[in-house]
């Protein structure tokens, strides 16, 4: 395995014409709606709570108690002293705070920094005497703290608490959030492990695990790694310590749910909830790489191959039933069922990054850069004011409104969701893409996505000139520290041949400085899905560069199950979208008729990037089509 390491954000400088506006998005428009939204001050928006928890429970003194047990608690069905919303609510303050971190590296703003630091003032009064921070617990019963790890999100918490101390403390030099975060792990790493006394459980939704690393790497400190690779190794371990928990007796198969039914460094598939998944494998690959653990290692590459092989859309989403927001079976990939939470992207992006670093093959960037062009931006409006949960790829308004079957699939972007993981999810990555794009070892510096900018990495410095959205044009400008060898890699959907090139990255012995320019071509193309995937037999998408492309119905009339694209078609392009020639079937009226050919008359067909669909009202979408 190569090793590598990510070239952390601070060092990375983004200009890029097509980033820049979604960037600034962001920045200007996302962040502040959030902290809004966190403070329950968007009309018509379903509240939040967030911020509401956390003064309740800096004001708790422990003395009144109320029931911990249910997953939300609405003004219908709890108190009005007791906490509100999901069980994870506080994670939403920790995601903005993590995404206000990265955004303020390259933007200083006084006013932004200040409304994060009175959150964070907030957050550090309701934590405990004994470091132990989670408001559901710390207000409505502390005595059932770490009773419920299974359901009850706590360790989950902690991962985005550590997660945004290290960004923030990485990005202004503050420590106070960080200084929580490890109050915080040291009681965990107390709590948990094998020692006598020591409680042998994990978290029932994944993340402690990749977060106690980031601690590990802040601090040096190895209690940290050692605890997450506790965490790994004791999952799915017989006894089930959720058995015990919950004083059943399973024989596991519900904790596929968690990917707790067998120990992780034996499982070979993708499984369960999509988002715990991802967010699993991450921490495996880093305690693999840390650990220098080969067969960890192995689990993970045979789980990257089920995702990618198997079980990921051809948008990059992943999760494909909406029971258990989970991973279906083998090529199990229906396009008007598709559940693809935004999340479940952002952390098939977090894997590959980890994945990229201990092993310089282009397949992982290629998903991390379908992942991100196509689900994670669609998870956005173009005001940055609305979000998708779910991304399907083909969508009847009529249904989602009326088939139980499809009640998780909206047609229009939401304001706001009672269980908001996405949103601050899309802020914290979009904030963050610098460090997605380049890593280095002694003498090589790989760049493995091509986002405009320039970065400082310790064996060179490094600009890059980008029109590779928009025409695959890149310009590299390498100034070397020392003799190294610069890796770049080749997008599958390019006919790019470099000369020097393996396992997808083309290398150039670097002595001094140097321009090299790359035209990878995005030509627009059809591409189609094995036979195995029942949903798209007879069918194509429509692809050109990074995106993947759609039919919406206010371009092409309602019924796209009519539509074909000729196979032989020549597109064309009309600003942003693609036009290619096809048929509409004339459908009959009547139901079952004696079999006779489907009338087709000519039309032509609009298609546009699939992250960008939905943005101009309720209207019907499809990605695959059928072709003829
Ligand atoms: O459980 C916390 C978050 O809520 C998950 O990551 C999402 O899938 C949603 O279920
Ligand atoms: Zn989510």
């Amino acid at each position: 395995m190569t090793l590598s390491k990510q070239i952390e954000q601070r060092r990375v400088k983004l200009d890029d014409p097509f980033w820049n506006k979604i960037t600034e998005l962001v920045r200007r428009e996302v962040i502040p709606y959030q902290y809004e939204a966190l403070h329950d001050r968007i009309e018509g928006a379903e509240k939040s709570y967030c911020i509401e928890n956390f003064i309740k429970a800096a004001k708790a003194d422990g003395s009144k108690k109320y029931p911990v047990d249910k997953w939300c608690y609405t003004d219908e069905n709890t108190e009005e002293g007791a906490f509100h919303g999901w069980v994870f609510q506080d994670s939403d303050a920790y995601k903005w705070l993590e995404a206000v971190a990265y955004s303020l590296i390259n933007h200083p703003d006084r006013e932004l920094e200040a409304k994060a630091d009175e959150i964070i003032d907030l957050i550090c009064s309701a934590q405990l005497e004994n470091g132990y921070l989670d408001t559901l617990y710390i207000i409505n019963d502390r005595d059932k703290i770490f009773t419920n790890l299974r359901d009850f999100h706590e360790l989950y918490c902690f991962g985005h608490l550590a997660e945004a101390g290290v960004a923030y403390y990485q990005s202004t030099g503050k420590r106070r959030l960080l200084d929580a975060a490890l109050r915080f792990a040291d009681l965990i790493c107390e709590t948990f492990g094998e020692k006598e006394g020591q409680k042998r459980g994990y978290g029932g939704h994944e993340i402690a695990e990749l977060a106690l690393v980031k601690l590990y790497e802040a601090t040096g400190d190895k209690k940290y790694l050692e605890t997450a690779r506790f965490f790994i190794n004791e999952r799915g371990k017989k006894p089930y310590y959720y058995d015990l928990e919950h004083n059943v007796k399973t024989e596991g198969e519900g904790y596929f749910y968690n990917q707790a039914h067998k120990p992780p460094r034996e499982q070979s598939e993708a499984v369960g909830h999509a988002v715990r998944g991802v967010y699993l494998y991450s921490g495996m690959a880093d305690v693999a790489k840390y650990c220098g653990d080969g067969e960890l290692y192995a689990a993970c590459r045979k789980i990257w191959d089920n995702i990618e092989k198997r079980k990921m859309y051809i948008t990059g989403g992943i999760g494909s039933t909406v029971h258990g927001e989970a991973f279906s079976f083998d090529w199990d990939l229906p396009n008007d069922l598709a559940y693809c939470e935004t999340c479940a992207s952002i952390g098939l992006i977090f894997f590959a990054r980890r994945m990229e670093e201990t092993c310089a093959d282009s397949r992982f960037a290629a998903v991390a850069e379908r992942a991100l062009y196509n689900t994670v931006l669609s998870g956005m409006s173009e005001d940055g004011k609305r979000f998708f949960y779910v991304n399907p790829l083909e969508v009847d308004p009529v249904a989602c409104r009326v088939d139980e079957r499809k009640k998780h699939i909206k047609a229009v972007r939401q304001k706001w969701f009672s269980c908001a993981c996405c949103p601050p999810n899309l802020a914290r990555i979009i904030s963050s893409l610098g460090a997605y794009c380049y890593s280095e070892n002694e003498d090589t510096l790989f760049v493995h996505q091509y986002i405009g900018g320039s970065a400082d990495a310790d064996i060179a410095t490094l600009s890059v000139i980008s029109d590779y959205v928009e025409n695959g044009k890149v310009k590299i400008k390498i100034t070397p520290k020392r003799k190294m060898r610069l890796a770049l890699r080749i997008p599958e959907w390019s006919g790019y041949t470099g000369e020097n090139v393996k396992d997808g990255y083309e290398y150039f012995d670097i002595d001094g400085e140097r321009e090299i320019t790359l035209d990878f071509k995005p030509a627009a193309r059809l591409v189609k899905s094995s036979e195995h995937v029942r949903a798209n037999i007879g069918k194509a998408a429509v692809q050109r560069g990074v995106f993947i492309y759609c039919a919406e119905g206010t371009d092409n009339g309602e019924g796209l199950q009519l539509l074909s694209i000729d196979k032989d078609t020549a597109f064309k392009t009309d600003g942003e979208f693609l036009i290619a020639d096809g048929y509409r079937a004339v459908p009959s009226e009547e139901l079952y008729s004696e079999y006779t050919e489907t009338k087709q008359t000519p039309t032509k067909i609009k298609l546009l990037p699939y992250y960008r669909w939905g943005n101009r009202g309720e209207n019907e979408m499809s990605v695959y089509l059928n072709i003829k």
